[in-house]
């Protein structure tokens, strides 16, 4: 029996052609027109051409998109689970830094309390100096003329003598010959000279230079540390002045030692 609308087999003849939508269109276009085919044989060549391209680029893409991120994961640090173990000794103290700045002044603390010690110290101190000073009154009110000049009493009968019986008498009388040390001193001799009317107006000074020229010394041989020579004094007159003597003015002169002057004498 045959199928009515199929495909006759005959002797000799190839295998019947089995025949899609595609092939057939493809068939149809290339018999109507063979040089078209050509065609279109190349633009499907540059289609794919444009096809494989853009493949391509897609490639590209993704191996840089995924090596990016691979790198990403090649850099993260992986955490792994941890486990405390026993605490280690503690490590040996520092050196001491350096000195800090000093602190601000505090403030001032209680007043202390005497003890009997420190207390009959200070009392016994301040008798001594108060019988010394009574002594040192009681030898100045035994002359004439007597004045306290700072610590010391300068006092005279008015009297004069030489150097030698001037020494001898305020030696007797618990003293000794004046001598200025400062300016202040020589000052208040002069002031309490100024009071006593002697002549000549001169009073003798406990210095001399008798051993060496020129070398002023007091009576312990001690060179003087303070001169207050008049104007062209010392002259050491003849060779022959050894002695010192100070004048109203309060300045001083190199006189003999064998000459009267007034005498003072200090405690
Ligand atoms: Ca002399």
């Amino acid at each position: 029996m045959s199928r009515q609308g199929g495909p006759v087999l005959r002797h000799g003849q190839n295998k019947p052609e089995v025949h899609t939508q595609r092939t057939l269109q493809v068939k149809v276009r290339s018999s109507e027109n063979p040089v078209r085919g050509q065609d279109n044989s190349g633009t499907q060549k540059m289609a794919l051409l444009r096809v494989y391209s853009v493949g391509l680029a897609l490639l590209a893409m993704l191996a840089l998109t995924g090596g990016a991120e691979e790198k990403g994961i090649q850099t993260e640090t992986p955490h792994w689970p941890t486990c405390a173990g026993i605490p280690g000794r503690d490590g040996r103290d520092g050196r001491d830094g350096p000195e800090g700045p000093r602190g601000q002044k505090g403030e001032k603390g209680d007043t202390g309390q005497w003890t009997d010690d420190s207390l009959i110290a200070v009392l016994q101190t301040e008798v001594n100096n108060l019988k010394e000073g009574l002594s040192k009154l009681e030898k100045a009110a035994s002359f004439r003329f007597f004045r306290k000049a700072g610590s010391k009493f300068y006092m005279s009968n008015g009297e004069v003598a030489s150097f030698i019986d001037g020494q001898s008498l305020c030696s007797s009388a618990g003293g000794s010959m004046v001598l200025p040390r400062n300016e202040a001193e020589n000052q208040a001799l002069t002031n309490f000279f100024s009071t006593i009317s002697v002549d000549p107006p001169h009073v003798y000074l406990a210095a001399t230079d008798a051993r060496s020229e020129g070398t002023w010394v007091d009576t312990a041989g001690l060179t003087l540390g303070f001169l207050k020579w008049a104007h062209t004094e010392p002259q050491n007159y003849g060779g022959q002045e050894h002695c010192v003597v100070m004048r109203k003015s309060g300045e001083w002169a190199d006189i003999k030692c064998i000459d009267k002057y007034a005498i003072i004498c200090e405690v």
